[in-house]
């Protein structure tokens, strides 16, 4: 049979990429056509993503697809969350958006849980407390009284913001749109209250479409652009954990997964978002997903660490592979020191190294004495968080977890997910690697009416791509050091 074919556009923090996805009944053939980096851009204290130069890579990739394989049925798009670009009347673009790690929202969270309790929120939104979220940089914008609060007409989320300057369709799809802490899944509309009591304008907000709603097919002048290519636009799930999420290979239901980039996502998938006190106090969130799912989960600072002491050691000339980053780690003694990689510290770019080694010295521990070091102490501490996640994540749902589904790229770093069984004590399934990717073609299929369910959406991931299972092992002395790593949890 003539195989489906569709595009994936997945907007990562460190790289964005163009995949082309081939269904012929069977299998998910997945391609990339274009990979490029995302790096953002200071400019006079404010940090933005580079959005033309993602536009243009995202434009480039696309036209790089081979005309004589076939037309294109459909593309989708999904990046990071809590991103927005503010548009003004006439729909164009008011400035180039805030990157989610820029400081403007530093002391925020704390002053919109003074206006509104946090318990309140939470009841409403289901969604963890994080600095950077929507909600808080919106009251960053008015506390600052940024004039663009004023002027704009339309708020679209960055998939949402690409889905628009390919249709000219402004909608907000259900996965992301949860992610700004301005949303009530239990009415399944924005919150009102919330937005008339942090003062941020209702009009902005445009109306909420479910992940595989068709919104139409390429602007004629979009579609000039690549040469007269055509094809129809597909809001997949555009959160981008919502998409890998989609592409975990399970059928059990009870396992965890472990979404691996630049964030570490560490859940379970819920059917009602869990509201309960002690996710509360533990701050997990529920993210909307695919068929009205949700996803019971934890963030967790993530490769984004090691990616920030990589860059440093680049500029000072040092160049690692990633595989020799991690070959240090054999030189260097294990279980030295701790941090607490989700101190609110580590979120901002720069100096990561040095803010590592002072955290270090404040709690007392060993500083780091060499690369090997530094490196062993940041991915055994990362490794550690998740169990502790785990651990708190089975307390929640009150059930043990049988393994844990490892995707995206962080499991090519094959000691992450080897120390990950060993210290979660437990099977740790890894694949696939572009599962943002795969999840986004997977809600176009579903769309298409070429896969029936998410369940066939799975068990199609679990056939099309290989998959590693790390057994854990040296589980001892995990277990012996995983005291003190609590004990520097608690220190913090
Ligand atoms: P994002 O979508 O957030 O940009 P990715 O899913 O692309 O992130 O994962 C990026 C991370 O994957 C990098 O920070 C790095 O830690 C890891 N990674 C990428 N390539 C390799 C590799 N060849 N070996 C080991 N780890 C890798
Ligand atoms: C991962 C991610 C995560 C969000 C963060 C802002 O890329 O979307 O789910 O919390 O970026």
């Amino acid at each position: 049979r003539t195989a489906w074919k569709g595009l994936a556009v997945d907007l990562g923090a460190s790289s964005g990429r163009v995949l082309t996805g081939e269904f012929d009944g069977e299998r998910l053939n997945v391609g990339e056509v274009h990979r490029f980096e995302n790096k953002p851009v200071s400019l006079l204290g404010t940090l933005y993503w580079d959005l033309l130069h993602l536009y243009q890579q995202v434009l480039l990739g696309i036209g790089r697809v081979r005309k004589e394989d076939g037309p294109i049925v459909s593309l989708g798009v999904d990046s990071w969350a809590v991103d927005y670009g503010l548009l003004d009347r006439s729909g164009h673009l008011l400035s180039n958006p805030v990157h989610y790690r820029d400081r403007r929202t530093e002391g925020i969270m704390e002053k919109v849980g003074r206006q509104i309790p946090r318990e309140e929120i939470f009841r409403q939104t289901g969604i963890q407390f994080l600095p950077f979220n929507t909600l808080c940089q919106l009251s960053a914008m008015r506390e600052t009284g940024h004039p663009h609060l004023e002027q704009a007409h339309t708020l679209l989320m960055i998939p949402d913001l690409f889905h628009y300057f390919l249709t000219g369709e402004k909608v907000t799809e259900f996965t992301n749109a949860t992610t700004t802490q301005l949303y009530d899944p239990t009415r399944g509309t924005w919150s009102r209250p919330l937005l008339d009591r942090m003062d941020i304008p209702r009009h902005l907000f445009t109306g909420i479409v479910p992940p595989g709603t068709e919104l139409g097919r390429l602007l004629p002048l979009v579609s000039e652009e690549l040469g007269g290519m055509d094809f129809s636009v597909v809001s997949v799930a555009t959160h981008d954990t919502g998409s890998a999420v989609a592409a975990v290979p399970s059928s059990s239901d009870s396992y965890a997964y472990l979404s691996c980039g630049t964030w570490s996502l560490l859940g379970t998938e819920v059917n009602q978002p869990v509201l309960s006190e002690r996710a509360l106090s533990l701050n997990f969130t529920n993210e909307g997903g695919v068929e009205g799912s949700f996803r019971l989960l934890k963030n967790i600072m993530g490769l984004w660490l090691l990616q920030e002491i990589k860059r440093e050691w680049e500029r000072e000339g040092v160049f690692y592979t990633w595989d020799e980053l991690m070959d240090e780690t054999g030189e260097a003694e294990p279980f030295t020191a701790f941090i607490d990689p989700d101190d609110p510290q580590f979120l901002a770019p720069g100096g990561m190294s040095g803010r590592i080694r002072e955290s270090c010295r404040r709690s007392g521990q060993p500083i780091p004495d060499s690369n090997g070091a530094l490196i062993r102490t940041v991915t055994e501490s990362l490794v550690m968080k998740y169990r502790w996640v785990l651990n708190h994540l089975e307390e929640l749902v009150g059930k043990k977890m049988d393994v844990l589904h490892m995707v995206g790229g962080g499991i090519q770093n094959e000691r992450l997910c080897q120390w990950t069984a060993d210290a979660c004590g437990r099977p740790v399934i890894a694949g696939p690697i572009e599962s943002s990717g795969a999840g986004n073609l997977i809600v176009q299929l579903m769309a298409a009416k070429e896969v029936a369910s998410l369940s066939e959406g799975r068990e199609l991931v679990a056939r099309s791509f290989p998959r590693r299972t790390y057994e854990p092992s040296s589980t001892t002395a995990w277990n012996e050091a995983y005291d003190r790593f609590q004990k520097v949890l608690q220190s913090g």
